[in-house]
């Protein structure tokens, strides 16, 4: 009796926190932009036998097509509804996949982009990955569906519209990032659309989710979408098991919104780790590798149960988001691989490795003009990734 309220206390304890890996499997990979039909062979050619836990794989969701620039890889972060049909594949796709990865032991993790639709600016018509019907301007989305009440227009006070100062949660939560049309997260409806979305995957077969911008979403509407999640499906996972969340927090120190204020819903990205990380490996500012010691929150970073880490993500490999100079990539290949190394053989947080697609990159005034462009592609058609 004892023990078994002990195991209980402790899967409550761990819940949401827990990657729901295999023993002994302590890492996923972000297969950035692959093909449904790739990760699955993937995970059975390649990650299962090397001890990989999972992958992170791109939104699944429906977004709009953007043709200027040609089918950039951010078009991804602008849903237009939750159908499971992107560049990555149709359903059917994404239900041999997670039931082939489960099968060899190794978990899926959705990217699930809830705080917005497309921007403002989407217009109106059938460009969308599936052809489903949306107008940007008067804020329609049938295909879930959303209208213009689901949206947090009249709540945001900024004469932009947008996100004017980081130094306002309220604007950071409320406002437009970047234009994209803003959920209503506090209504009952929005919470529903979004968790019978999220409840779809998790039966498929699903581990857990990154939630994108979860900076820009109150923690306390996330708590009510996750409270609505479904247990994991039992085909795979012991009953009771809850989906590993992790939340995507950019914080650096210096603004309003902190990562401590997530750490109730699940886990949160530790950006500093790889800013960090970036300056020890390439010896700036003095920095060496034996000052590594006490790495992890010696260094001032998060607590290590809370912490997903990673060397660099697919925003900042191309310098998107944040991390800045540091930031060490597949395009300075020695430190990198020295980065990533380090990174898995250290205990500190759970960790995730980075897997995407080679481009052009070109500089003018220091920006890569280039940061935009999409996976290999057949007149957009994403290319099948060749087993070497
Ligand atoms: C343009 C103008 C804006 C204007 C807007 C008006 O530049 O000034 O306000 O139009 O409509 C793309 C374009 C961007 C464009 C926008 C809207 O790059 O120029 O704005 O679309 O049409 C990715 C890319 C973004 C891209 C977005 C959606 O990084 O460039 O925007 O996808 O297509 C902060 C956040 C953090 C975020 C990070 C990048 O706190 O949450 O910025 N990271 C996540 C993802 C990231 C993704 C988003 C969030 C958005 O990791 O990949 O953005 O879902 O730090
Ligand atoms: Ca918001």
């Amino acid at each position: 009796m004892k023990f078994f309220l002990l195991l209980s206390a402790l899967g409550l304890c761990w819940a949401q926190y827990s990657p729901n890996t295999q023993q002994g499997r302590t890492s996923m990979v972000h297969l950035f932009e692959w093909r449904w039909v790739d990760i699955a062979q993937e995970c059975e050619r390649y990650l299962a036998p090397n001890g990989f836990g999972g992958v992170q794989i791109s939104p699944p969701n429906e977004n709009i097509v953007v043709n200027n620039p040609s089918r950039p890889w951010w078009e991804r972060y602008q849903p237009i509804s939750y159908k499971i049909c992107t560049r990555s594949g149709n359903e059917n796709e994404f239900r041999d996949m997670v039931t082939r990865c489960n099968n060899v032991g190794v978990r899926i993790y959705v990217d699930a982009v809830i705080n917005h639709m497309c921007g403002e600016g989407g217009g109106a018509g059938t460009s969308s990955t599936c052809g489903s019907y949306f107008n940007a301007g008067n804020r329609e989305f049938p295909a879930v569906p959303y209208s213009g009440w689901d949206f947090n227009d009249g709540k945001c006070k900024t004469s932009s519209g947008g996100i004017d100062s980081y130094n306002d949660a309220y604007q950071v939560r409320d406002c437009r990032l970047v234009g994209f049309l803003d959920l209503a997260l506090e209504k009952d409806y929005v919470r529903t659309q979004i968790a019978n979305y999220m409840n779809n995957l998790i039966d498929i077969g699903v581990a857990g989710f990154r939630l994108d911008a979860s900076k820009h979403m109150w923690p306390g509407d996330i708590k009510a979408v996750l409270d609505k999640l479904h247990n994991l499906n039992t085909k795979w996972f012991p009953g009771g098991s809850r989906p590993f969340i992790f939340q995507e927090v950019i914080d650096l120190g210096g603004e309003a919104i902190t990562s401590s204020e997530y750490f109730g819903n699940g886990r949160v990205t530790e950006f500093k780790y790889g800013a960090k990380l970036g300056t020890v490996i390439r010896r700036w500012n003095g920095e060496k590798m034996a000052y590594l010691k006490n790495w992890g929150e010696g260094w001032g970073f998060m607590p290590s149960d809370r912490a997903l880490v990673f060397v660099d993500n697919h925003d900042n490999q191309r310098g998107h988001g944040a991390g800045g100079s540091s930031i060490l990539t597949f395009w300075d290949a020695r430190l990198y691989k020295m980065a990533v190394g380090f990174m898995l053989a250290h205990p500190y947080g759970f960790t995730r490795v980075m897997s995407s697609y080679r481009w052009p990159r070109y500089f003018v005034n220091g920006q890569d003009v280039n940061d935009w462009i999409g996976p290999p592609n057949n007149n957009g058609v994403i290319k099948e990734v060749t087993n070497y």
